[in-house]
């Protein structure tokens, strides 16, 4: 079974989108593994995000994540990556299909409501980020 994680990000817990985005993670066959709500700091943000360093929207993004609190949630499924981008649809909720959470419930391509990993590899750094290597 693969893994991947799901930020619910603070646009969304700030709205009550919690469990409205939790109910449809699990409709579409998540195993929820693990789930915690906290605050990061400026300083977490920018390790969590480090692959975007130097673009324009690096700043913002870190600003964004460290501004409130998420909820961080450790996905099973066959295909997880794969599926829970699809059910997020695109970065941008403007251009997400419609249906997907980010189309549904995304501000602007910032405030996207969600995160989600892109590969089983940032998967595992994501999940090991926020939950601790696990052996
Ligand atoms: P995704 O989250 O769909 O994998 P990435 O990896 O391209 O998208 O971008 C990471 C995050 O950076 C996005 N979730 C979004 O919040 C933010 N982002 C991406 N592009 C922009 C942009 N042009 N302006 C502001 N924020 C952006």
């Amino acid at each position: 079974m693969e893994q991947t994680l799901l930020i619910i990000k603070p646009d969304a817990v700030n709205r009550d989108l919690i469990g409205e985005i939790l109910k449809r993670v699990e409709k579409d066959g998540f195993r929820i593994e693990e789930l915690k709500m906290l605050r990061v700091t400026p300083e977490e943000g920018s390790r969590f995000y480090q692959v975007h360093k130097g673009k324009p929207f690096y700043q913002e993004l870190v600003d964004y994540i460290s501004s409130g609190r998420i909820v961080v949630t450790h996905l099973k499924r066959e295909k997880a990556v794969e599926k829970l981008r699809e059910l997020i649809g695109a970065t941008d909720p403007r251009k997400a299909e419609k249906g997907t959470i980010r189309a549904d419930f995304g501000l602007d391509i910032c405030h996207n409501s969600v995160h989600a990993s892109d590969s089983n590899e940032n998967a595992k750094i994501e999940i090991d980020f926020f939950f601790g290597k696990k052996s």
